[in-house]
């Protein structure tokens, strides 16, 4: 027969027991505030130590964001973790001459007003002190040509979970956005169906670490979070 049926060419469901599931020492209440007060302690870092952090280290915080759910779990992401110090400084040149554009020309005033209470500039120098930086891409299609579903959200999601669990090991990140980051393919020599989505220095902070004070302001619960 020539074709296949709707139904035939789609692969049965195939289930198995949930077992092997995590069960935490206390009830759910106590474990999310426990897990809460964790996450409130997180902060995004740009003055790191250039104290070393294990490869192991490193491959345990990418399992965790492999973890992560994906649309029809294609696993749409690529973390490439750098620690060559030659790659780290090409890295941070791309960066830097990005992001000289940006705030000399590319910027709306807006955009610049609201960035001034971080202090933040063109200047980078997190990105060759952190002992590493993860480049987490976004495949837009698999290695295959495969389709991939929620792109975004799957990798998002990962990298959600990328910044808990380094924060849970008492690790520093932060998100970096360059802009745009086209660079970093040829740098990397990934391939054109990865995208960069994220540039994630991670380590130790720096023993003199300061935060914006604006980084610590949340909006209120009842303004975030609505019940019906
Ligand atoms: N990418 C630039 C600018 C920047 C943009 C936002 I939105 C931030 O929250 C922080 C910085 C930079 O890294 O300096």
């Amino acid at each position: 027969m020539a074709f296949l049926s709707y139904h035939q060419d789609m692969t049965a469901p195939q289930f198995v027991p949930f077992t092997d599931r995590y069960l935490p020492t206390q009830p759910p209440e106590a474990a999310a505030q426990a897990f809460c007060q964790v996450m409130q302690k997180r902060r995004s870092v740009r003055m790191f130590a250039d104290r070393p952090v294990s490869r192991a280290t490193i491959e345990w915080l990418v399992r965790a964001a492999h973890s992560a759910p994906s649309g029809a779990n294609k696993q749409p992401w690529r973390f490439v973790c750098v620690q060559d110090p030659a790659i780290k400084a090409r890295i941070r040149e791309g960066a830097e001459a990005e992001e000289r554009e940006f705030y000399t020309r590319r910027a709306p005033a807006q955009w610049l007003a609201d960035l001034a209470p971080l202090g933040t500039d063109e200047h980078k120098e997190f990105l060759t002190i952190a002992p590493w930086l993860i480049i987490v891409f976004q495949m837009v299609h698999l290695d295959d040509g495969g389709q991939v579903y929620y792109l975004k959200e799957s990798v998002g999601i990962a990298c959600g979970l990328l910044l808990a669990a380094a924060h849970h090991a008492g690790l520093a990140t932060l998100t970096h956005t360059p802009s745009p980051m086209g660079f970093l393919n040829e740098i990397l020599g990934r391939p054109r169906h990865e995208r960069p989505f994220l540039l994630i220095p991670v380590g130790h902070p720096a023993e003199h670490c300061e935060v914006p004070a604006l980084a610590l302001q949340r909006r209120p619960l009842d303004d975030v979070m609505k019940v019906l």
